[in-house]
């Protein structure tokens, strides 16, 4: 079965690319989409909690693979491949890069908190702190208040719960959705 699975979601994948193709030259003429754009797609505006704008703009920026402040389609694509497609180790490393907002690579339990509270937002102070508490205990291997990119990815390979709670998914649906809403 999950093999069938994978064959239907690849060529969802790639007809959604070529539309994606269609779809992007046409919306951006320029053939660069610019983080207001992004925005919009993921439905964030100036209006959202500040917490989800920052975190767009930090998802934007792990896509941002040359660092000029756009996507280009090729970019954008990587983008798509990444999370319609994507190997559980290279979601791992992105998520990680987008949870170190500071890029110093390691994440503290304050860089873990907003991730939590993303999560879920229904979540009470006290359950986030708890959450919190316990991803550290089973992934802080050496006890230094940070987590590194090989705890993190040793951590939710290992541990279920911790991969629910450490991998970040954009679920595709959503990608697309939101993205055609847009545009048509
Ligand atoms: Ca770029
Ligand atoms: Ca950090």
């Amino acid at each position: 079965m999950g093999q069938v699975q994978s064959t239907t979601d690849k060529e969802v994948a790639l007809q959604n690319i070529q539309e994606l193709y269609r779809k992007f030259t046409n919306e951006c003429p320029s053939g660069n989409l610019h983080l207001h754009e992004f925005k919009k797609i993921f439905g964030v505006s100036s209006n959202s909690p500040e917490e989800e704008l920052a975190f767009i703009e930090l998802v934007f920026r792990s896509f941002d693979t040359n660092k000029d402040d756009k996507l280009d389609f090729m970019e954008y694509v990587a983008a798509v491949n990444l999370v319609l497609r994507g190997k559980l180790i290279d979601k791992l490393k992105w998520s990680f890069k987008v949870y170190d907002k500071d890029g110093d690579g390691s994440l503290t339990n304050q860089e873990i908190i907003t991730k939590i509270k993303r999560h879920d937002d229904l979540k009470v102070e006290e359950d986030v702190e708890d959450i919190c508490d316990r991803i550290f205990e089973l992934v802080d291997k050496n006890k230094d208040s940070q987590i590194s990119l090989e705890e993190f990815i040793e951590g939710a390979e290992k541990d279920p719960w911790l991969l629910e709670q450490l991998r970040l998914d954009i679920a595709p649906t959503d990608w697309f959705i939101k993205h055609q809403e847009k545009t048509s």
